[in-house]
């Protein structure tokens, strides 16, 4: 069994290089929520639709978030009659919206309705929300505090962030199976995706219970970097580091995991960093343009994490 911790179109990737390599009972993606917000009488989960339609083969290849082959009558008629278009919705996306909202609605978890979805898009792997309570990431900034997806779409991630909250992080429960999978002596690895730690990761971290059921596994945890010579792949990961005045650096990522991590993955570019690294470090090529990028990576990883398993 392997967990993957994933948020964002980056940990998307890599939980797909996973799926490709491993038996689907052998994984389990555990997804962070803090993004999902209510827009339009909708309720919208954008980390757990990355991940569902990028193991479906229905993403967006270019845009990372919502699906391929899409038609936008939808939007466009929100637009002629003055209804709220800063966040993109396509037509086939909006379906998915109404079905989980109404089925939430109507008192089926998250996790339930997310897993029936799966099935219904022939998905293998569990993919499993973090919680199933309500948990709403929210960022401080020079104008003022604001809710995710209004600093990450509407605003473009322009404003300057000092603080980030969880919001009813601290009364959420983690998903049993999740704390299940944790404490199971046939968990070989826990991968951290190359996800943003502050807005993808540490959400996941923050609800009670999760970072002790980390740090007490028998198997060894390893981190993928997101940054690569000092900026991110994709999204505001080293601009919200240098915001919040730390080094835009895949050796401060792991600073950040600290006692966490027994491994971490970070590319060629950055060996210098190797150096001021405690966890055992693996280069590698974690730029993933093509499938076979995602999935090398991805055994990159596992076979970083068996050595580490001998040594825990
Ligand atoms: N991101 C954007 O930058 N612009 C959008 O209009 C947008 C729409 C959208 C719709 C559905 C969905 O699942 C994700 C969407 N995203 C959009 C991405 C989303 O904001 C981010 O992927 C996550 O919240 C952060 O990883």
């Amino acid at each position: 069994m392997i967990i993957a911790l994933s948020g964002g179109v980056g940990g998307a990737k890599l939980a797909l290089g996973l799926s490709r390599i491993l038996p689907p009972e052998d994984l389990m993606v555990v997804v962070n929520t803090g993004d999902d917000f209510e827009h339009l009488g909708l309720s919208i989960s954008p980390d757990i639709d990355t991940v569902t339609y990028t193991l479906a083969g229905l993403a967006n290849r270019e845009l990372g978030w919502g699906r391929q082959d899409e038609t936008w009558s939808f939007m466009e008629t929100m637009e002629s009659l003055g209804g709220e278009t800063w966040f993109r919705l396509g037509d086939r996306d909006v379906a998915l919206h109404v079905v989980r909202t109404r089925r939430l609605r109507a008192g089926e978890s998250l996790s339930a309705v997310t897993a029936d979805l799966c099935k219904r898009l022939g998905i293998g792997p569990r993919v499993i929300p973090m919680t199933d309570d309500r948990v709403r990431t929210r960022l401080r900034t020079d104008a003022g505090w604001l809710d995710f997806q209004d600093y990450f779409v509407n605003r473009r991630c322009e404003p300057v962030v000092s603080e980030l909250a969880f919001e009813g992080a601290a009364q959420a429960t983690p998903h049993p199976a999740f704390m299940a999978a944790l404490a199971d002596p046939a968990l070989r690895a826990v991968v951290i995706c190359p996800s943003n730690p502050f807005i993808s990761v540490e959400p996941i971290l923050a609800i009670p219970g999760v970072r002790a059921a980390m740090v007490a596994c028998a198997a060894p945890i390893i981190a993928v970097s997101p940054i690569i010579a000092g900026r991110a792949v994709k999204g505001p990961t080293a601009k919200m580091m240098t915001e919040l005045g730390l080094d835009p650096s895949a050796g401060s990522v792991a600073h950040r995991y600290a006692d966490l991590l027994d491994g971490y993955v970070i590319d060629h570019a950055d060996m210098a960093e190797v150096v001021s690294i405690d966890a055992r470090v693996t280069l590698a090529q974690t730029m993933m343009t093509t499938l076979e990028d995602r999935e090398a990576l991805a055994r990159t990883v596992l076979d970083a994490a068996a050595v580490l398993r001998r040594r825990k």
